[in-house]
């Protein structure tokens, strides 16, 4: 614990709303026009709006390893999308942002989707993965709560993969022993005597549209086999005000006196949302609302997420004690495995705005996502188009809060503490970020780099423009925010210099 003197300025509470597939369009304040969003509006008119502010990858494992611990996600073999049977890939003595924010004396908390794996992965090599499989019904290795964060209320993966079931610090919350989980990825159904999307559609209240046909939760088939649990099992359509609940909880708990002499523990929390990912399963209050689908309405619902933790900001007078962030961790998808009518109800709404692809791509809409930062009373609103990667947040944090960082820790986070603050507009000068499977290509001032890559142009299913070409691109994107214009025939010297530029990084 911190004592408060006035001598020691009051180190800023820090949250961060994590959107999972939002795009650069998808929100008002951004230039969207289908869905309303006041609440994250509201935000970007109290705060900061980075317009050049990016996810280091464009799927979700990559992103939020790369957040939590300043590192590219390319240089971990493991930071790919994860099944809902991985062990946790972030090391046990690897420095992370709550690591670093508790060496400061902050509490540390976690609230969402987690995706970065749950189990020690201790070798077992009587297991057909290698590692020891987790059993879902003990006392839980390998958790959020191993790398830094004091307590952790999440969904070990996504959405659409099983275990369909929240995880309370390091146990299944709800959990009957006598109903024990099994959990089983890859290869033959293990529980044909359970229902599947594949075999029992008429059991669906969504229908998938690729993947997405093993087991049935909620009447929603999932990627990956569960059985058991049935008392834990979560309802898609109350998750928002599940995680709001708890996220207001602990910063409820966390609120710190203001009158001196009293223990002064700032917090830190992490709050991840889990839409607009797929199964779209808004709450009632949202469904139809926006007429976009459950897409627009899960992003309404969002919104809503949002807004109510704001509100709990004001009710407790922390609004200007606490720095607020809100981004995604890549950008949008339309159809993503469910027959929810996003791509045909879309009209002129636009995910990724001005950004060519989204979701899986190493084109601009698959990485630079909204990012907005509001600190009332010291930051100052406004725009701002310093260059920014989430995997920043290391090192400036860091900085703000006064801890070091180990020499070979967080070795790509960057201390743009000045640009995250609005006292400058300058941000990084070279930026590395990656499509789907760790593809990594270069940003630098303005331009940006797509080595060759052969693979196909779209998605397969999915249907996103990939970026892929047998040819190096090169966008100027100060003057080309769309990519539509690939200067690297004509620009010989430059596309040696970014070639040069991400060689020296990924090597
Ligand atoms: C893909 C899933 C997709 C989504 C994605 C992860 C299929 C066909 N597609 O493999 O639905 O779950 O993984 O999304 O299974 S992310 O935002 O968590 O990276
Ligand atoms: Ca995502």
């Amino acid at each position: 614990m911190i004592p408060h003197t006035p001598s020691a300025p009051r180190k800023p509470n820090i949250i961060i709303m994590y959107a999972d597939d939002l795009g650069y369009g998808d929100v008002g304040c951004y230039g969207g026009t289908g869905i309303p969003t006041p609440n994250i509006d509201r935000l970007a008119s109290e705060g900061l709006r980075l317009t050049d502010g990016y996810a280091s990858a464009a799927t979700c494992t990559p992103s939020r390893y790369s957040l939590l611990t300043g590192t590219y996600p390319w240089r971990n073999e493991r930071a790919a999308i994860l099944p809902g049977d991985a062990p946790l890939i972030i090391g046990h003595d690897e420095t992370t942002l709550p690591r670093l924010l508790k060496q400061a004396g902050y509490a540390t908390g976690v609230v969402g989707k987690w995706h970065l794996g749950i189990g020690s992965g201790e070798t077992d090599p009587s297991s057909p993965k290698g590692y020891a499989a987790v059993n879902w019904n003990t006392e839980l290795t390998g958790t959020p709560n191993d790398i830094g964060f004091d307590s952790s209320y999440i969904m070990a993966a996504t959405n659409d993969r099983v275990p369909c079931v929240y995880l309370d610090n390091r146990r299944v919350d709800g959990l009957d022993p006598e109903d024990p989980i099994e959990v089983s990825y890859g290869g033959e159904n293990p529980f044909p005597d359970e229902p599947t999307g594949r075999d029992n559609p008429e059991l669906l209240k969504m229908r998938y549209s690729h993947g997405h046909d093993c087991s049935i939760v909620n009447a929603v088939s999932r990627i990956g086999y569960m059985r058991g649990g049935k008392r834990a099992l979560w309802t898609d359509e109350d998750m928002a005000d599940v995680f709001a609940e708890k996220a207001t909880d602990f910063v409820k708990a966390h609120t710190r006196s203001t009158s001196s002499g009293q223990e002064d523990q700032p917090f830190f929390l992490y709050y991840a949302f889990h839409q607009p990912h797929v199964p779209r399963m808004p709450n009632a209050r949202f469904a139809g609302t926006t007429g976009l689908g459950p897409r627009g309405d899960a992003i309404a619902e969002m919104d809503w997420c949002v807004g109510n933790m704001l509100d709990t900001l004001d009710e407790l007078g922390l609004a200007e004690d606490t720095i607020v962030i809100f981004s995604s961790d890549n950008g949008p998808v339309l159809d993503d495995g469910y027959e929810d009518m996003a791509a045909e109800l879309t009209g002129d709404h636009h995910p990724a705005g001005p950004l060519r692809g989204g979701k899986y791509s190493r084109l601009d809409g698959g990485t630079r996502v909204p990012f907005l930062l509001r600190w009332s009373g010291t930051v100052a609103p406004g725009i701002s188009d310093a260059l920014v990667s989430q995997s920043d947040f290391c090192a400036s944090f860091a900085a703000l809060a006064g801890v070091d960082i180990p020499v070979s820790a967080c070795v790509d986070s960057e201390n743009l503490l000045d640009a995250f603050l609005g006292r400058t507009s300058t941000g990084r000068n070279i930026l590395v970020t990656e499509g789907i499977q760790a593809k990594t290509l270069v940003r630098k001032e303005n331009w940006v780099f797509l080595p060759a890559l052969d693979g196909p142009r779209y998605g397969a299913n999915a249907g996103y423009d990939s970026g892929n070409s047998h040819w190096d691109q090169l966008y100027d994107l100060a003057a080309d925010i769309g990519q539509q214009r690939n200067l690297a025939q004509g620009m010989p010297e430059k596309v040696a210099e970014m070639k040069e530029c991400l060689r020296g990084i990924v090597g």
